[in-house]
């Protein structure tokens, strides 16, 4: 009935998701706090907003399966890069580029692996850029390197995936119309990026601060 108790019945599986909560938490702040300098220096508010999700139990036990991996606390921390998952959203394409570089020079964050979604989009369009870190989370008797899934895309990328990932699961779709859905959405994900590159050269055109500082309408980061 629930395959996943395997993992969930493990005495220390609450204390692995408490980890892996922590380590969302401490990437976040870091996230937070790169872009509250970065608007104040004025030069630029590079996040529109940041989401986060921990891996539930069952697609952590499909995943695992799915790898033919074993179903163990030990497996999930070795095998699995995307228990803690963050997405940042961006205004810009630039700005992508920016967040995931001051990331990753900050001295205690590993990056672990790149996906660069953008330069080499997947074959349906999908565009995004993934990084892989580890952080180090301080508990009251170790301190533990944990990984998160950082994906980074712009406001036009991220319509595009979360529209895609909902049509996804529509399996009722008949076969003779699969291909000539999967040209439509590659077709709108090419324009969507053509769209991106233009809106860039606009902002490049009116000047670095492209009158952000002047809007009001600061979104709110939400969870
Ligand atoms: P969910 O529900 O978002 O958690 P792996 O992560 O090892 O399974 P891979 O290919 O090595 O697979 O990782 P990749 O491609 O770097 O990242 C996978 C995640 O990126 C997915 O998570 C999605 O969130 C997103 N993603 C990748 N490709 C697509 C795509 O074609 N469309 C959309 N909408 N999202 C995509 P999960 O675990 O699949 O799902």
């Amino acid at each position: 009935e629930h395959p996943e108790d395997v993992l969930t019945s493990f005495k220390d599986f609450d204390i692995l998701m408490m980890r892996y909560d922590s380590a969302i938490r401490e990437v976040r702040t870091k996230l937070e706090i790169l872009n509250d300098e970065l608007s104040l220096i004025g030069d630029n508010s590079p996040i529109s907003s940041i989401s986060s999700r921990r891996k539930k139990p069952l697609s952590i036990y499909e995943k695992l399966i799915k790898q033919e991996n074993e179903i163990t606390l030990g497996s999930v921390e070795e095998n699995l890069n995307d228990v803690a998952g963050i997405r940042v959203i961006c205004s810009f394409v630039d700005d992508i580029y920016k967040v995931a570089r001051m990331l990753v020079q900050q001295d205690d964050i590993t990056l672990i692996e790149v996906k660069d979604y953008i330069k080499n989009p997947k074959p349906n369009g999908y565009r995004s850029y993934h990084m892989i870190v580890e952080v180090p989370v301080f508990f009251s008797n170790e301190k533990r390197p944990m990984r998160v899934e950082v994906q980074i895309r712009t406001v036009a990328m991220d319509f595009w995936a979360s529209l895609e990932h909902q049509m996804r699961y529509k399996k009722d779709i008949p076969q003779y119309k699969t291909e000539e859905i999967a040209k439509a959405l590659k077709d709108c994900a090419d324009t969507i990026a053509d769209t991106d590159m233009k809106m860039l050269a606009i902002r490049e055109k009116i000047g670095h601060d492209g009158g952000r500082s002047r809007d009001q309408f600061s979104k709110t980061m939400s969870s």
